[in-house]
């Protein structure tokens, strides 16, 4: 296999012993390989970009290079005030000294530090896991608030921003493709209905850049719950993950992205929608850990959009799944038939919790600004 000669060829010490794929990313193709030496073992994160969304793999990885040297030395700088070691994970060489590997087949692949004795989870289910979600992006923003937009390159063009990907959906859903799986469910009509039901408030981040009450900063771009790593000996967050769409953007996505995947206890990938909910306690726990870091650089306009972004993000992504089941699955990757399909459900049922929670967030928001 392709992936164990690439092993080889990172400037970690030892002989491969293993290598096997981990995680559940819906993007890029992720490993865990494991070298020895006499007297120690190695463990290090190999994973291919997938081109197919990252058309300069080349510039994701410079981007990734200078905000983790950024980050690192930030972190170092605080490390005396700090109530925990902070990490996040480095870039390791090649064996050439390039930051990549390119392959034959013209694949890019790259190696990062295993932050030992971490778990990630795929859902929420303890206020503390919140609190510790809000934290550790709360943290991550906070360390990279001041490296300057200008030096990052944008990586994904029109990610996050969410009119984009109506435009789009407006474009797919007039294609051949897109009919005859409307023809052929219900279920897609009913979203599809529920799309045009919420047409008007696509742009409400946008717009709020347009008129200069929101700015551009730079962003983890996906910072869903999956991507925290959480400290198995202490139970607290440790650094955030998945660095590949750091780029210029509204740290609105960010924080929504993470509500609405820490704070709906079910999941992405239910089937059962009745468990769908935005819970308000695990919502007040994130609020206060992302608070407690993201307080002092946020505007009083930026707190004004902290509610519409956890309503939009849900929408944007349900959205995205729902626009990606009917142009064929050709973006997130999949397992079966009809996961995209499923997979929009959720986000927006989500949706529609979160609207029928609003005057209670804004609430929660309100109290702990
Ligand atoms: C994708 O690859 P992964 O799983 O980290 C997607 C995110 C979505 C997420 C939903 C580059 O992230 O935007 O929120 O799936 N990443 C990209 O699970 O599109
Ligand atoms: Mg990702």
């Amino acid at each position: 296999m392709i992936a164990d000669t690439i092993a080889t060829k990172f400037d970690v010490p030892g002989r491969l012993v293993t290598l096997e794929p981990i995680g559940s990313g819906n993007v890029n193709d992720t490993y865990r390989v494991v070298l020895r030496t006499t007297f120690s073992e190695e463990q290090y994160i190999l994973q291919r970009i997938n081109q197919s969304v990252f058309q300069n793999p080349a510039a994701v990885m410079s981007n990734m290079k200078a905000v983790t040297d950024h980050a690192h030395s930030r972190i170092q700088s605080e490390a005396d005030k700090a109530d925990r070691i902070w990490q996040l994970p480095r870039v390791i060489p090649a064996l050439d000294g390039n930051d990549f590997i390119v392959d034959d087949y013209g694949e890019y692949w790259r190696a990062l530090s295993m932050i030992a004795s971490t778990t990630s989870y795929d859902k929420v289910s303890m206020p503390e896991h919140a609190l510790e979600a809000g934290k550790v992006l709360g943290h991550f923003q906070r360390i990279i608030s001041d490296f300057p937009i200008e030096n990052l390159e944008d990586t994904l063009p029109g990610f996050h921003i969410a009119p984009l990907y109506l435009k789009q959906y407006d474009e797919c859903i007039g294609g051949e493709k897109a009919k005859k799986r409307l023809d052929l469910s219900a279920e897609a009509r009913r979203l599809s209905k529920f799309v045009e039901d919420r047409r008007d408030f696509v742009d409400v981040l946008e717009s709020a850049l347009e008129r200069g009450e929101l700015c551009l900063r730079p962003i983890h771009g996906d910072p869903k719950i999956t991507n925290v790593m959480i400290d198995t000996l202490t139970g607290k967050g440790t650094c955030i993950v998945d660095l590949d769409t750091v780029k210029p953007g509204l740290i609105h996505y960010d924080f929504g992205d993470a509500v609405r995947s820490s704070c709906n206890p079910a999941g992405e990938e239910t089937t059962d929608l009745t468990e769908v909910v935005l819970d308000i306690e695990l919502f007040e726990a994130l609020i206060k850990g992302y608070l407690e870091e993201a307080r002092g650089f946020l505007t009083d306009s930026d707190k004004k959009y902290l509610f519409d972004s956890i309503r939009l993000i849900s929408f944007e992504l349900g959205l995205r799944f729902f626009a990606d089941y009917l142009a064929g699955d050709v973006y997130f990757k999949t397992t079966h038939e009809g996961q995209n399909l499923n997979r929009a459900r959720v986000q927006f049922s989500l949706c529609e919790s979160i609207e029928a929670r609003e005057k209670t967030m804004r609430g929660i928001i309100d109290q702990y600004c």
